[in-house]
């Protein structure tokens, strides 16, 4: 008979929620804290499998932290505003506040059904005037130390869904949600400061050892710092100067013409009596204008004959264009061009016949330079260059910038990719930002004593636009400086901004201020922080943003949120066609004993695909609750992490489900079985080999835990399960040994499957809950296996050896070996392009 895992399952999610089990108190203790955090949901109504997987990894770790004697936050919340909500008001005619608050109930109660052990108490969302009044206090505060400013400035415009992107919102030239082309406009918009901290942003990502090295990459390239000058040339006949932004000041010799960006002032000046280039300039608005598209793509250019003046070759010009590849919003959005070295000039000047000359040379004569035929990068010695013949590349650049610097043109310089974030939206439902423009004073701030500003609930979205801003009264006000008639800002805020302090406020949602300080002080850092590898730019670098704006603002003393952050893999499932290629949903098709599949009236032929990221588009989802019903959720929760590491990509299938819910099964009946044995004495020999493997098995689990090893653990419990229900068949071990053992079991299990492990604990007699006891000590004579000598190669050469136990994993192994003094000499920092392990023999690595 299957194990009754409905009843069990709510018996205890009721005791948990009776015992206040997840209450954490914010009173100093002495315990070690954790603080465990999943990035919050957007509250769509409806879990999914994602979901399932993200959360029972936090709430594992936060369940082992625990037991391991930790004080541990394990709070949850909402990412609530955003256009879905309004989508869902115009097409079922609810107002967004109303179709969230539902959405949450809902999801909610998935959460409890799912047993995750959460702080309800610190519940936040993000649409609440509780919360989005104080991030409007934030946001003054900001404003307030030139933070936060309003300008005129160039914007990615969704054409589809009316609304400015940033640029993170913008992929292969197209809006992130509606898939549109995106265009250039010109709006007042309200950015942050984020470029401030473009140094501190960057240089702090090397103390963030506790990042995947890929998220760490990618900050880096996003930040994308350059080293480099800015020159200053003179333009025949013109009254303006030309500022360029250059990495490669030594190659000025081989330049063959400037580029300016097509909303570069000059181009607009030149535009004003220019109908050819005003023509060009728009032409250039509605193409894609990512970086991406921008060097792979077609180049264009209109020539201004403007001249510009060579600063080192006397008498020399350069004819000025207007080109689609240079980028306003890049360094001074101006370029001079060496088409000999660099792939995009070279391709503007086959196009419009420009000179390509060379003025670096590679020294070694194995490569060659057809310089007609492409730009070369490479390493080299300069030449065709005047007073830098001969110099290398290095020397070069910095004589080419002395000598500028003596000509008073030009400066050493370093810029950053990264832009100013432009928060404004022209969107109903987010937070309304807390300023009012009146035309004598300018942009006042809302007082404090107004705020929170409140979205109006009496609004309109059939027309297109911003509903604020069509809003009969709201926007009306009176000026709180002169009280004069005013005008309400109606931009809100874009999403990002909500979560990039949510969890900096789960240290206290009760505070009157925005953040309590001591509170942060005790909870912050996270420990881990546990999302999708989609947000390791955007959420993520505006997080870290946030807390050193807010540490400058007075607000807290930390400036990295996230200790740890792990990055979960996608929950992938199978896809299936019908005959004419459409989408069938999982429970639309049926597997046949021989192995095809069709439809399940049993009557056409079903193709199957590989299996890809769980999607309503490819409808090759299983809905999390189905699987509950059917199998409960601690077999669900088992199954998600059964598989594979927690950063991998993992395959849903119906019968690793079904393989977890009968492993639970098994599990159920050992515990019976051991109970059975009451009164057994057995025989000391076969008690202590069981105790060993006890041991042996919960020093391998708890050191797992501790690298988020969970498919590792979920391994090393099944192999005890097995080698427990032979002890109980085998007469001679002891019903004191069996029943300690599987205590063990019970304990190194619980942060897993919570609901069958606090059952089983009780029928053993504890009367305690499992939640609360402390995790099982390893005993350490016990635990120990044989010892091996393992002999450690560094590029096939003997480097030298270490001792270690027999059982030990690839990881521990590899660790070992890397710690020798004699292994970390010879490799001198190169890092490791192979490692090979021979169990209980050899480590070879390739460096
Ligand atoms: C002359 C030159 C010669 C350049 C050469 C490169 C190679 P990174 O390294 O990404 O920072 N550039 C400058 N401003 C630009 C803009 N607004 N839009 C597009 N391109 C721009 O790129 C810096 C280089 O990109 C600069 O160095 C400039 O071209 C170009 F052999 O100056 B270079
Ligand atoms: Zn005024």
């Amino acid at each position: 008979m299957a194990y009754p895992f409905r009843d069990i399952e709510e018996k205890w999610q009721q005791i948990w929620q009776e015992e206040n089990s997840y209450r954490t108190e914010n009173t100093k203790t002495n315990k070690p804290k954790a603080y465990i955090l999943e990035m919050f949901p957007y509250p769509s109504g409806k879990l999914h499998m994602g979901h399932v997987r993200n959360y029972s990894i936090g709430d594992t770790i936060a369940r082992f932290k625990r037991a391991q004697g930790c004080e541990v936050l394990h709070p949850m919340g909402w990412d609530a505003f955003g256009l879905p909500a309004e989508n869902a008001a115009v097409q079922n005619s609810t107002s967004p506040a109303a179709w969230t608050v539902q959405n949450i109930a809902a999801m909610k109660a998935e959460f409890k059904s799912l047993g995750f052990g959460f702080d309800w108490e610190r519940e936040l969302a993000s649409c609440m005037p509780e919360y989005y009044g104080l991030e409007q206090k934030i946001f003054l505060d900001f404003y307030k130390k030139g933070l936060a400013y309003r300008t005129e400035s160039w914007v990615n415009w969704d054409p589809v869904d009316h609304c400015v992107l940033a640029n993170e919102q913008v992929i292969n030239g197209r809006g992130w949600r509606s898939g549109a082309l995106v265009e250039k406009r010109k709006l007042m918009q309200w950015s942050l400061k984020i470029t401030n901290y473009s140094e501190e942003l960057l240089e702090e990502l090397s103390a963030l050892t506790g990042w995947p090295e890929k998220v760490v990459k990618m900050q880096e390239n996003w930040i994308g710092r350059s080293e480099g000058a800015f020159i200053q040339f003179e333009i025949n006949d013109f009254d303006e100067k030309l500022n360029v932004f250059t990495t490669r000041p030594e190659t000025l010799f081989g330049a063959s013409f400037c580029a300016i960006a097509p909303t570069h002032p000059i181009a607009e000046k030149l535009a004003n009596t220019n109908a050819k280039l005003a023509a060009f300039i728009e032409e250039c608005q509605h193409a894609p204008t990512t970086e991406e598209a921008l060097s792979t793509g077609d180049k264009k250019g209109f020539d201004t004959h403007l001249k510009v003046v060579h600063p080192f070759v006397p008498g020399k010009t350069l004819p000025l264009f207007v080109a689609n590849f240079v980028l306003m919003d890049y360094g001074t959005g101006a370029l001079f061009a060496c088409p000999a070295h660099d792939e995009r000039d070279h391709d503007f000047a086959k196009k419009y016949n420009l000179p390509i000359i060379q003025v670096v040379a590679p020294e070694s004569t194995d490569v060659s330079v057809d310089i007609t035929q492409k730009a070369y990068t490479g390493p080299g010695k300069m030449i065709n260059s005047g007073f830098l013949d001969g110099l290398s590349i290095e020397e070069a650049r910095s004589v080419a910038i002395q000598k500028l610097e003596a000509q008073d043109q030009g400066k050493k310089q370093i810029t950053y990719r990264l832009r100013d974030w432009c928060v404004s939206r022209q969107r109903y439902w987010g937070c309304p930002i807390p300023v009012i423009h009146c035309d004598h004073c300018g942009t006042v701030p809302v007082p404090d004593a107004d705020l929170p500003v409140r979205l109006p609930e009496d609004v309109e979205f059939n027309k297109t636009g911003n509903p604020l801003d069509h809003h009969p009264t709201w926007k009306q006000v009176k000026c709180p400086k002169c009280e004069n008639d005013a005008i309400r800002e109606t931009d809100t805020f874009d999403t990002f901004f909500e979560s990039s302090w949510y969890f900096l406020r789960f240290c206290d949602t009760k505070a009157i201020a925005p953040l309590n300080k001591e509170a942060v002080d005790k909870w912050m850092p996270v420990d881990w922080y546990i999302g999708g590898i989609e947000h390791a730019v955007l959420h993520l670098l505006y997080a870290r943003f946030f807390t050193k704006a807010l540490r400058d603002c007075g607000y807290i003393t930390i400036s990295e949120p996230f200790k740890n952050l792990l990055t979960q893999g996608m929950v992938c499932h199978q896809t299936y066609k019908d005959e004419n290629g459409k989408w069938l949903y999982p429970e639309e098709v049926m597997r046949l004993t021989g192995g095809q599949y069709v439809t399940v009236d049993g009557e056409k032929p079903v193709t199957v695909g590989r299996s890809e990221k769980m999607s309503k588009s490819k409808k090759n989802l299983v809905d999390p609750q189905s699987i509950i019903d059917t199998y409960g959720a601690d077999a669900a929760r088992l199954f998600t992490l059964s598989d594979t590491p927690p950063d991998r990509d993992f395959d849903w299938s119906d019968e690793g489900v079904e393989g977890a819910w009968r492993y639970l099964n098994r599990l159920w009946r050992l515990i019976e079985n051991i109970k059975a044995t009451a009164g057994r004495v057995g025989e000391a020999e076969a008690s202590l080999m069981v105790a060993k493997k006890t041991h042996q098995m919960l020093k391998k689990i708890t050191q797992n835990y501790e690298r988020n090893g969970f498919n590792k653990i979920i391994a090393f419990a099944r192999e005890l399960t097995r080698d427990l229900e032979n002890a109980v068949t085998d007469q001679a071990v002891s019903h004191q040994q069996l029943t300690h053992s599987g205590k063990v079991l019970i304990q190194v299990l619980f942060p897993l499957v919570p609901h069958i492990t606090s059952e089983l604990w009780q029928q053993m007699g504890e009367t305690a809950l499992v939640i609360e006891a402390t995790w099982p000590e390893i005993d350490v004579k016990l635990a120990t296996t044989d010892e091996v000598t393992i002999a450690v190669q560094v590029n096939g050469k003997m480097r030298g050896a270490f001792i270690i136990s027999s059982d030990s994993d690839e990881a521990s192994v590899l660790e070992e070996a890397l710690k020798l003094p004699t292994v970390q000499k010879d490799m001198n920092g190169r890092p490791i392009r192979r490692s090979i392990v021979i169990p209980n023999r050899i480590v070879n690595l390739v460096v």
